[in-house]
């Protein structure tokens, strides 16, 4: 093909994906206000999966971007904290639902809708100077900015106020839910520290999806009892990181914290005045990107881990996680290179599309479960502009093309097989289909 006709054939095909995308996001938008991350396995509004929907309806239809952050932030609590799981609508396709966690408990929740009583990875910061940045009328977004910085800045706060028991810049998560890659190996650590009861609960995302791609039962017994332990605690922060089994600071969940620490403070600077708030996240966010690189950096290994509170002790485990801190900035120079190195040397050989979440040449590696090593959209959104933003370009460039091509091939599925021998038979997607963030980041990565 010569050249004017191959950029054509590009346009057309991207046209049709980007349309496909946008019926995605169009048929999993509801009525009040907010986005399912897919019909029947996740029939609720999810925190980060939010933040990475409004980015993708803020190219082509602004009310509704702007209508998932805001039914989002209404949740929140008295203290800051926005929950992980909305439960604006009744569905009894999904558990746990409203029953099981109990957000009532608390004296701080949210009154006006049952939530969950934990929170997921802060991209709200990035989501809405993303939002601005992609705006054709940037002053509408401008005053939707003004509306509610103020309570995005509030959960920043909130991790820095009650999830930071050490006083060290970095939060601790409660939850394997909480980090957003439910079931990566690294748990199986804390696991094997736990002798949580065997319980008795009728799964449902088994029912939607293939159960060997999902969780075990041994897992959602961890899960369940950890729930437990914060409930009997009224999901009462002092007490969680007294008590909880499981308290960790995960590098995935600092890192866009703090990416979105930077955003808050360059939103902050353009719409003028608030000099305390920009103050206090400047301090904040120095101290944590100091932490971050003297606890969480290993050396040996080259790249980022999990430190486990209750052990005092690394989780020497390589992850998708594991390189995200690119995108907040944190990575020295020397740092970006180790990780680029490590990165290469074990998820980036040739029969392989980046980014496997975790680590392909360790035993624990499972190429079609969940998040024990397939490829997820959002964090090859997050590395693509973490490596981009290094200089890394033929990484970044890689990862933004496996990108297309895997979603091209499949379809927008929730996740991918790493492995490319795999994709033969257009195949290796794997648990929802028709999954708003996979749609929402292709739209994203196409405007670039
Ligand atoms: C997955 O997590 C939920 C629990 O939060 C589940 O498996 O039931 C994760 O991939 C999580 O990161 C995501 O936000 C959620 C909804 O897409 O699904």
């Amino acid at each position: 093909m010569d050249k004017p006709m191959y950029f054509i054939h590009y346009f057309m095909k991207h046209h049709e994906l980007i349309t496909k995308a946008q019926e995605v996001l169009n048929n999993n938008y509801q009525e009040k206000g907010f986005t399912i991350p897919c019909q029947g396995l996740y029939p609720f509004q999810w925190n980060w999966d939010s933040g990475f929907i409004a980015i993708g309806f803020a190219h082509f239809d602004m009310e509704k971007a702007k209508k998932e952050i805001k039914t989002l932030i209404d949740s929140q609590w008295s203290n800051g904290f926005i929950p992980h799981i909305i439960f604006h609508n009744e569905s009894d396709t999904y558990f746990p639902g409203p029953d099981f966690h109990r957000s009532d408990l608390s004296k701080l929740s949210n009154t006006s809708v049952p939530t969950t009583g934990m929170t997921q990875p802060h991209i709200l910061g990035f989501a809405l100077e993303r939002m601005y940045k992609v705006a054709e009328n940037k002053e509408d977004v401008l005053q939707f900015i003004k509306e509610n910085i103020d309570a995005i800045y509030d959960f920043s706060m909130y991790f820095y106020n009650h999830r930071d028991p050490l006083n060290e810049g970095l939060a601790y998560i409660y939850h394997n839910w909480e980090s957003g890659t439910d079931n990566s190996p690294i748990w199986d650590d804390i696991w094997s520290t736990m002798d949580s009861p065997s319980l008795e609960f009728q799964r449902r995302d088994t029912s939607h999806v293939d159960a060997s791609q999902r969780p075990s039962k041994r897992e959602y017994d961890h899960y369940l009892h950890i729930i437990e332990i914060a409930k009997k605690y009224n999901y009462e922060d002092a007490k969680i990181a007294e008590f909880s089994p499981f308290l960790v600071q995960d590098p995935l969940f600092n890192a866009v914290l703090i990416s979105s620490n930077k955003s808050l403070i360059r939103l902050y600077e353009l719409i003028g005045g608030n000099e305390e708030k920009v103050t206090q996240l400047k301090h904040l966010t120095a101290k944590s990107i100091h932490s971050f690189n003297t606890k969480l950096f290993d050396e040996a290994l080259g790249a980022y881990c999990h430190y486990d509170l209750r052990t005092g002790k690394l989780l020497r485990y390589v992850s998708s996680s594991s390189f995200s801190p690119l995108y907040a900035g944190i990575p020295s120079k020397e740092q970006a290179e180790k990780l680029v190195y490590t990165m290469m040397k074990k998820f980036g050989k040739d029969d392989q599309y980046l980014c496997a979440s975790f680590d392909p040449t360790h035993e624990r590696f499972n190429p079609k479960q969940y998040w024990r090593g397939p490829v997820w959209i959002n964090l090859n959104w997050l590395l693509y502009h973490g490596f981009k933003n290094y200089g890394y370009k033929d990484i970044a460039e890689r990862i933004k093309q496996e990108s297309i091509e895997i979603i091209e091939k499949n379809g927008f599925y929730e996740y991918f097989d790493a492995r490319k021998e795999a994709h033969k038979d257009n195949t290796a997607g794997y648990g929802g289909n028709n999954f708003s963030w996979s749609a929402a980041l292709l739209i994203d990565l196409l405007s670039e």
